[in-house]
């Protein structure tokens, strides 16, 4: 059999191993899409939905479909905005997220952008990081280097460095103060600029059961024993989608109240429902969730 030739209508390339895989994996078996790769090969098809699944570096993947080699792929948005791509943002996925930021020593007097005029920055986003300079009109010189940017100014590379953050302790254990934020990223799903009908039919499909996952992430299920008396002033604390369910408890005199919730809202109400007599609460984790 040719390796090359196409058996599925949707070739979706996600990132070999890296940060983004087991995330993207998870989502895909979260859509019912599993995938099994027991020896790690570099292209596998998925059980039950019409596409097969092309394991890549994340940088090469855009590029991969911008050629229509893949027919979707998932990154994160600093390595697709970091060079002007013919492809079409399905979707923004909602993990891998980071930022980002441009950085200076501890040291450096730092009064906004025109204090990096004449800078040295390294940077492995010279694209983005370029843009920046120019849309402001700051004159810098900037300095590609593949990885371990972080150094750059301590090894008297660099002025300054542009580079990713999410907790910020890279850059603490370095002496480096993070000044600008360039881009807030994500993990995106992205198509090439044209499907057939046929592909659109699949993507839809597959968007759908993303959008279903995705929302159901945001929330939780709660259930609660409620005293009768209580169950209209618990109705009202609880922010649920509409009335929340009650039904009677074997108990005489109590009912089981369930609703759903975001997860930062449960911190925000569970002392006023206990004060209002609610006892065994449970919260829960949803799986889909279609709205
Ligand atoms: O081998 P391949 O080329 O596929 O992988 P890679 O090494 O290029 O990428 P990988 O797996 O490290 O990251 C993949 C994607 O994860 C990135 O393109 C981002 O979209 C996203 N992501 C999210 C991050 C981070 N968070 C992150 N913190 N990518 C890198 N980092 C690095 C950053 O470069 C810095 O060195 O982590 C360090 C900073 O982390 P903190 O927590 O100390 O701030
Ligand atoms: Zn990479």
């Amino acid at each position: 059999m040719n390796e090359n030739k196409r058996t599925t209508t949707l070739r979706l390339a996600v990132q070999k191993s890296g940060r983004l895989s087991d995330a993207s994996m998870d989502l895909l078996a979260a859509c019912g899409i599993k995938v099994s790769r027991p020896d790690r090969k570099l292209r596998a098809v998925a059980d039950h939905f019409d596409m097969e699944l092309l394991f890549l570096r994340d940088d090469d993947i855009p590029g991969y479909v911008e050629d229509g080699v893949a027919d979707l792929g998932i990154v994160g948005e600093n390595v697709l905005y970091e060079r002007e791509r013919d492809v079409k943002v399905v979707q923004k996925l909602g993990f891998g997220r980071c930022r980002l930021s441009i950085a200076v020593p501890n040291a450096m007097p730092y009064e906004g952008p025109e204090s990096l005029m004449d800078a040295h920055i390294a940077t492995s986003y010279p694209g983005l990081l370029g843009r920046y300079l120019e849309e402001r009109g700051i004159r810098a010189s900037i300095h590609e280097i593949s990885g371990s940017v972080e150094i750059a100014p301590g090894i008297g590379l660099a002025t300054a460095i542009c580079d990713l953050v999410s907790s910020g302790s890279t850059l603490i254990s370095n002496g480096l103060q993070e000044v600008e934020v360039i881009l807030r990223s994500e993990a995106v799903l992205f198509s090439t600029a044209t499907l057939t009908a046929e592909q659109e039919a699949l993507l839809a499909a597959l968007t759908f059961r993303i959008k279903s996952v995705l929302t159901a992430r945001k929330y939780r299920y709660i259930l609660m024993n409620v005293p009768n008396a209580a169950i209209d002033e618990v109705a009202a604390i609880l922010p649920g989608m509409k009335s929340p369910t009650v039904m009677p408890l074997a108990e005489e005199g109590w009912s089981s109240v369930h609703s759903v919730i975001t997860d930062d809202q449960f911190w925000d109400i569970i002392d006023q429902l206990k004060a209002a007599g609610a006892e065994g609460m449970l919260v829960t984790p949803i799986e889909k969730m279609v709205l």
